[in-house]
């Protein structure tokens, strides 16, 4: 039953109808009388409100999507971390006010109903994340963009601090039901692994038969992508793995019930877990199982909604379809896709080789060489036996090619290959069958051009991009931060909200000198600080003091990203406060939250330090209410949007040259923090917007870290010998200062020993001035103020919005 007027095609969206609707729906799904229901039972009815709603406009959507009159584009990413749902969809709808109001009247309390949703965490971080905002603001734009990937049923993992460590407990997301999503059983296709292929004339043709394979079933469970208040409604498929027949009946028959049992879990196993590394790779067999299912399953059903509209052909393919693939995970799209080509519809190799390059293009998210892809070849001859002989093909004709043009470079050549050294290189497979190949910021971009992909730059030119990431100002901005989206309502109207339209927050400039604006804009800060405050009491008994400075670092932990500097300071002011208690600081609130992945013991050993550092400086009756420490456990997006609009402080410290972009530093922008950071990712392009006046930045240059690393020249420890300040802190690290058993060796050892990979000591002094130079800067509240407007003024360019109107321009070419 959706909510119609039966007389408009539209729907009605009068309070009374919604108010008699979501009272009978509570009944239906209670059983009980509405004044009995509880908050569990409140949701389930919002939530199948909304979807009654959502899937109306939905069906229609599909049935004009499948004229093909449009290009589709779709994201094939091993993640999407999207969030809680129910909210974005109400607010999308333009439900919000109505169902507000409704809900306050009916004594509901809309923030409890919300929390009943369990937080899909189908994503590690920026990469998972950056999918869900990209389909946000394709369905908000209008276009035809859908996602495909897996339907893990183990989340990432839940973060839990005991004892001061990090402990991973399963996240199983799925215990309830989750009330957004529509499993197809009838679109289930067989995805194929292990086996022979054998050879066969048939008709004068040779043909590539697959046989004695092992087949897994895909079923997919789509997710109605609603666009922000249009009609569009685009799809997120994530497919699940089920044995093709619940038990291998024969080998059950034979007695063997265990085996038939092992079959079947073997098969499950493929969905069962999202890997929880963001930045290494592990090589496994079952990730490369993962990879193929949600490439094989996801193009089989393109390629058949395709070949249906057209007449049974894949000709003209690649102008109605786009395969864009995040990172390396789904770079198996090129050989399956030729395999289709070639095997399936008998197209030459030339011919389909063209098709798929101008089908397919390929997003890179790192630098970092631990975190790329290559499959050790055996395993992949073994597992994917014709997609194998296919990439080999792939590769022998590039290989060809760059002799034939590049005879004199033969060495360069082979560096390019897609196999060499026993391994199957993805990045290369990636590169070489797609059309384009873009970094996520203008710096990354140019590393990727200058350094990591330099050969293949001098060789495909045109291939390669930029597109500066965004982040959904529906999620992180109007969602999360509801007053200062009325502020600027009430200060340059409304205009700002339509979708692609964020940059007209510049009008908002003139007001940063404004008195009175600066008044409302920080008085809205401080309402977001204590609303933070009160949960980080409520869960962790932590009491903040709301007048100090919240400096707030929240992303995954790792080395890179130098949670180390950050802590390495506080305990620095720290010590300034015991030896004078009454020293004129400014009070500051330090607030750090990340997961670890399991495997990275040093990253636990940072979030063992900065607990230990906390319990320490929080029970410190001489710090009084001038410093404070927080760990906030778990962070996930739905704690991210307690926590961005709070911050005054947005802390992006990597390594310059090792954060591809960044997109935290986005939302905080967006919400009225600072940027504190170094010239690295896409603080280089805020740095720009905002101007050098309005942000604060500090240390190495990506050159200059490029230079230390290729020429030598660094020496870790004659940084320490010659810093008093270091020299007191790295002894802490080990002379029992935090309690007997909380020694610091190995990062004590990485920091003098192995010589500091990422140069934390040698930004330490730069980055203790900095964070001198902020804290005074707060002193002058106007003045703070004033650079806060002029941040949010500025972030229009850093909607993702303005991300999917590039990669419209630059890569796909819908229109
Ligand atoms: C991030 N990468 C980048 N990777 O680090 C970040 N990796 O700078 C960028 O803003 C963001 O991507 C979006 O472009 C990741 O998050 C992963 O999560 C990941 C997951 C599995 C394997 C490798």
């Amino acid at each position: 039953m959706a909510i119609t007027d039966k007389n408009t095609k539209h729907k009605v969206k009068t309070k009374e109808a919604f108010r008699k609707a979501f009272i009978k729906k509570v009944e239906e799904v209670s059983g009980e009388d509405f004044s009995e229901s509880t908050t569990r039972h409140q949701y389930e009815a919002l939530a199948e409100l909304v979807m009654e709603e959502i899937t109306a406009e939905w069906a229609v959507n599909n049935s004009r999507l499948h004229k093909m009159e449009e290009k589709q584009i779709y994201f094939f990413s091993i993640e999407f971390l999207i969030g809680r749902l129910l909210k974005a969809y109400v607010n999308n709808l333009g439900w919000d006010t109505m169902v507000e109001e409704t809900l306050d009247e009916l004594g509901v309390d809309y923030e409890a109903l919300q929390a009943e949703e369990h937080d899909p965490a189908l994503g590690n971080g920026g990469l998972g994340r950056l999918m869900a905002c990209f389909l946000d603001s394709t369905a908000a734009l209008g276009f035809p963009g859908h996602g495909n990937g897996i339907r893990y049923k183990y989340g990432l993992f839940e973060q839990k601090i005991i004892n001061n460590e990090q402990v991973e407990v399963a996240d199983i997301w799925l215990k309830n039901g989750y009330p957004f999503e529509i499993v197809k059983p009838d679109k289930a296709v067989v995805v194929k692994y292990n086996g022979d292929v054998r050879m066969e004339e048939v008709n004068g043709k040779m043909q590539f038969i697959h046989e004695n394979y092992d087949p897994v079933l895909a079923v997919p469970y789509d997710i109605p992508v609603k666009g922000y208040r249009n009609d569009t409604v685009n799809s997120l498929r994530l497919w699940s793995a089920k044995p093709v027949e619940d038990f291998d009946l024969s080998t059950f028959n034979q007695g063997h019930f265990l085996k038939a049992m092992q079959r079947k879990s073997e098969a499950e196993s493929i969905s069962q877990i999202l890997y929880p590394s963001d930045h290494g790779f592990e090589g496994k067999l079952l990730r490369l199982k993962q990879e193929y299912f949600f490439v094989c399953a996801g193009l089989k059903r393109i390629v058949r909604r395709y070949k249906k509209h057209n007449h049974g052909s894949m000709d003209g393919f690649p102008d109605k379809i786009c395969i864009h693939i995040n990172d390396t995970h789904p770079a198996l799209c090129v050989p399956e896709l030729m395999r289709i080509l070639v095997d399936e519809e008998g197209y030459d190799w030339d011919i389909a080789w063209d098709m798929t390059i101008k089908s397919i293009s390929f997003t890179n998210h790192t630098v970092l060489p631990e975190a790329l892809e290559k499959w050790p070849i055996d395993m992949v001859q073994k597992l994917l036996p014709r997609v194998y002989q296919i990439i080999e093909e792939i590769n022998r004709r590039f290989i060809n090619d760059m002799n034939w043009f590049y005879p004199e470079q033969v060495d360069r050549n082979y560096s390019m290959a897609i196999l060499k050294d026993g391994q199957v290189h993805m990045a290369h497979l990636a590169i070489i069958g797609s059309h384009s190949v873009n970094g996520v910021a203008e710096l990354h971009s140019k590393i990727l051009r200058e350094e990591t992909f330099k050969d293949f730059y001098a060789v495909f030119p045109d291939r390669f991009t930029s597109v500066t990431n965004g982040v959904t100002q529906r999620r992180f901005m109007m969602g999360s931060n509801p007053g200062l989206k009325t502020l600027l309502d009430d200060t340059i109207g409304t205009d700002w909200k339509k979708p692609g339209n964020m940059c007209s927050l510049e009008a908002l400039l003139p007001h940063a000198e404004d008195a009175a604006f600066c008044k409302k804009l920080a008085d809205i800060k401080r309402a977001n600080k204590e609303r933070l405050a009160k949960y980080i009491k409520e869960t962790q008994g932590i009491i903040l003091n709301p007048d100090s400075i919240f400096d707030v670092q929240v992303k995954r932990i790792h080395e890179y990203k130098r949670q180390l500097l950050n802590i390495l300071h506080v305990i620095l002011t720290y010590n300034q406060l015991r030896s004078n208690p009454n020293a004129d600081i400014v009070p500051k609130t330090y607030i750090l939250a990340g997961k670890a992945a399991p495997s990275y013991v040093y990253a636990k050993e940072v979030i063992r330090l900065i607990n230990v550092v906390a319990d320490r400086v929080n029970n410190d009756p001489l710090v009084k209410d001038k410093l404070k420490v927080v760990f906030v456990p778990n962070f996930n997006v739905s704690v991210a949007e307690i926590i961005y609009p709070a911050a005054e402080i947005s802390e992006q410290i990597s390594t310059a040259g090792k954060e591809a972009s960044g997109t935290g530093n986005m939302k905080f922008m967006m919400n009225g923090a600072l940027t504190l950071g170094t010239m690295d990712g896409a603080n280089v392009e805020i740095a720009e917007a905002v101007g050098m006046d309005n942000i604060f930045t500090f240390g190495l240059s990506d050159t200059e870290v490029y230079n230390y690393n290729t020429h030598g020249g660094y020496r870790s420890l004659e940084v320490y010998e010659s810093d008093s300040r270091l020299q007191e802190i790295l002894g802490q690290l080990i002379n029992g200062f935090f309690g007997e058993s909380a020694g610091f060796q190995m990062i004590y050892d990485s920091l003098l020993l192995h010589n500091d990979t990422y140069f934390v000591l040698k930004d330490f002094a730069p980055y203790v001035d900095i964070q001198d130079i902020a804290s005074n800067v707060y002193r002058d509240q106007k003045q703070w103020q004033k650079m806060s407007a002029i941040n949010i003024a500025h972030s229009g360019i850093f909607s993702s919005d303005r991300s999917i109107e590039d990669y419209e321009k630059r890569v796909w070419k819908v229109k």
